[in-house]
């Protein structure tokens, strides 16, 4: 009998399955750069389509693409330095614009006054900081004639009747076959040209999602998709969003989006990446202003580790091609975290059962080395950590930013930790127990 999510497209084993996600497994940290035409008029991604901007109206974005400033050289140094070790940028985002020199069409950087593959600059720059590389692919198209307009896309008319024959009226000159040709041709260049891609982040699936009859009828052909692409790049790492669940391999992660920190302890035991902005838009929002407190922005990296799982964080670049300034203020403030206390999240995940969450903490753990690490969010006042049923459990207690030595004292069951008077400057400074 057929039993759901069961069946499996490859015969990958368990072990080389664990092999290959190794690296990324034990990254935990990434960045994510969204970059596309919408960073000029820098008011959101999906800018196109909540202003029903016809393709003549958006040209003008294209027209003017400039980014003098383009330097990946200086974004790697960033990401490098605020600790992440893999990087997803959009090749192509809901808007159609390629950042990479598509033989299959003329909607692309080459063809702006950038005269520039950015994709391959951008692999080659990440690359030699050692950081992984992986490529942002939408499946949506905003800009190609054969993409059908659906209910999410800029040219539906606002007064549709939202029944499947007014949908079918409207794609009648759309024939979906001929995109998904030009998707797979796409991804082919992607997972051919630039040498061995790291993982590949596919946005989203179609049409699966939503209650229009103008979602579609057909889908991306996404088992065929996902076969060529393993075919491509065998040791390559797939995103969730192709929408085959049903299958044990249809996906190597799932990606929780600007979901709170509470919300990732049920995602504990699953590969996971939850991906964040710094404010709320993903690409370069220049009004905005809700911007992530560094406390914030540690607290998604904590919990996600201490649920077993990544964080990718979202860079908008300006049109300009920079990281505009707070941007780099947030990545200073994770680098200076990071070089303290980056032994807590690198190679770590939750904390066994047989250990409580001292109260005002969050735990990492390594079972390589066998150490766990006591995030401390709330400092305590009387300088006195109570750690519940911690007696026998450990030898040795220090700080992470300076392995200065934490002296303790057994409490029937407990442990009670001394801690410095003050607390260390850092945020959530990190204690290190070394376990028996
Ligand atoms: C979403 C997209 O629609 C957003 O623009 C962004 O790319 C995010 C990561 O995924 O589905």
């Amino acid at each position: 009998a057929f039993s759901f999510g069961q069946k499996k497209l490859g015969n990958e084993t368990k072990e080389q399955k664990a092999k290959r996600m190794e690296w990324w497994t034990d990254a935990r940290f990434g960045m994510f750069i969204h970059w596309g035409l919408y960073a000029l008029p820098a008011r959101h991604e999906w800018i196109k389509f909540r202003e029903e901007q016809t393709n003549e109206q958006y040209q003008k974005y294209f027209d003017l693409f400039n980014p003098d400033q383009f330097n990946p050289k200086l974004w790697a140094k960033q990401a490098k330095a605020a600790g992440m070790k893999y990087a997803v940028l959009t090749t192509k985002h809901h808007e159609g614009f390629c950042l990479f020199d598509s033989k299959y069409t003329d909607y692309k950087s080459t063809n702006t006054q950038a005269k520039r593959d950015l994709v391959k600059e951008f692999v080659d720059a990440f690359r030699a900081e050692g950081i992984k590389i992986g490529f942002y692919y939408s499946l949506l198209d905003w800009h190609h004639p054969n993409f059908p307009i659906d209910y999410q896309h800029p040219q539906r008319p606002v007064n549709i009747t939202d029944t499947a024959a007014a949908y079918d009226q409207l794609n009648k000159n759309r024939d979906i076959a001929v995109y998904r040709k030009y998707l797979y041709n796409q991804v082919t260049e992607l997972l051919t040209n630039y040498g061995k891609i790291d993982l590949l982040w596919l946005d989203f699936s179609y049409p699966t999602k939503g209650k229009s009859p103008g979602k579609g009828k057909d889908d991306w052909g996404s088992v065929a998709l996902l076969q060529q692409i393993r075919k491509l790049q065998p040791n390559i790492i797939v995103n969730n969003r192709l929408d085959l669940s049903k299958y044990e391999d249809g996906a190597d992660f799932e990606t929780p989006e600007q979901v709170k920190p509470e919300a990732l302890t049920k995602l504990r035991g699953k590969a996971f990446e939850t991906c964040q902005t710094f404010s709320g838009s993903w690409g370069y929002n220049r009004d905005e202003d809700t911007w992530k407190s560094q406390r914030q922005l540690l607290d998604l990296l904590i919990s996600s580790v201490s649920n077993g799982g990544n964080l990718i964080l979202n860079v908008g670049p300006t049109a300009r091609g920079e990281f505009d300034y707070r941007a780099k203020k947030a990545l200073d403030s994770l680098a200076d975290w990071m070089h303290a206390n980056s032994k807590s999240i690198y190679k770590c995940t939750y904390a066994p059962d047989e250990y409580k969450v001292p109260e005002g903490c969050k735990l990492t753990y390594n079972t390589t080395n066998k150490r766990l690490y006591i995030h401390l969010y709330n400092y305590p006042s009387n300088a006195k950590l109570v750690l519940p049923g911690y007696k026998g459990k450990f030898k040795y207690a220090q700080f992470l930013f300076d392995n200065s030595e934490l002296k303790f004292e057994i409490q029937g069951d407990d442990v009670v930790l001394k801690l410095p008077a003050k607390k260390p400057l850092y945020e959530i400074p990190v204690i290190e127990l070394l376990l028996n």
